[in-house]
């Protein structure tokens, strides 16, 4: 398989997560976006929408949007819950992540972080919603449990952790959120995030 990410991008080091943690073999080909190289022709061939991650399956089918690429690369295996409700909760967190969590946490981050916007010049909107989206996050964990679906790691944990562990790049307090906190750790050890 080929993945075609950037480095800098949570969206992409989902797919090389859960790919290392299957024991997955690839090839990762770093797509650098800052420079427009998910918008050339060769790679709008292969995902039209111009954006990473993206893969390329060995049977030459290609694949985007990073949680589909995580729940079709974890099929069978124990990051998805067998129980069909268990699995639906894990859905349920990955859509949301998606349209309520993502495009705040990450998006403070970015322009915090690669193009150099004060926190206290971030959209007010962008604040507020990333901030609900956290304690969104800590009312789901206070109940105690170690991941966010059951007692292991599924993918729910794997999507909501690749930007909320770096949401301190975009202003937000991590210590606020105390469960997140040991929370983000638990999902680290359990997928051996080094960085
Ligand atoms: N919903 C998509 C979001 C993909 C996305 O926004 N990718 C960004 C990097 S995180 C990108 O490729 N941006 C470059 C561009 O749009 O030109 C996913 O989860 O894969």
């Amino acid at each position: 398989m080929k993945i075609y990410g950037d480095s800098i991008s949570g969206n992409c080091l989902k797919v090389k997560w859960v790919a290392d943690r299957l024991g997955l073999g690839y090839d990762w080909i770093e797509t650098d976006i800052t420079k427009g190289e998910s918008r050339t022709p060769a790679f709008l061939a292969m995902n039209p929408a111009g954006q990473v991650p993206a893969v390329v399956l060995d049977d030459g089918r290609p694949l985007a949007q990073s949680n589909a690429i995580i729940l079709h690369l974890a099929q069978g295996s124990d990051l998805i819950p067998s129980d069909a409700y268990d699995r639906a909760k894990m859905l349920e967190w990955m859509f949301w992540e998606q349209y309520s969590h993502e495009p705040y946490v990450a998006v403070a981050r970015f322009q915090v972080r690669y193009q150099g916007r004060a926190v206290a010049d971030l959209e007010p909107r962008i604040v507020e919603r990333g901030k609900a989206a956290l304690q969104r996050l800590e009312d789901g964990l206070a109940g105690g449990q170690p991941f966010l679906v059951g007692g292991a790691p599924t993918l729910a944990d794997v999507a909501l952790v690749a930007y909320t562990r770096e949401a301190e790049d975009g202003g937000f307090r991590l210590a606020d959120y105390p469960a997140v906190q040991a929370w983000i750790g638990r999902v680290e050890q359990a997928l051996k995030i080094a960085d």
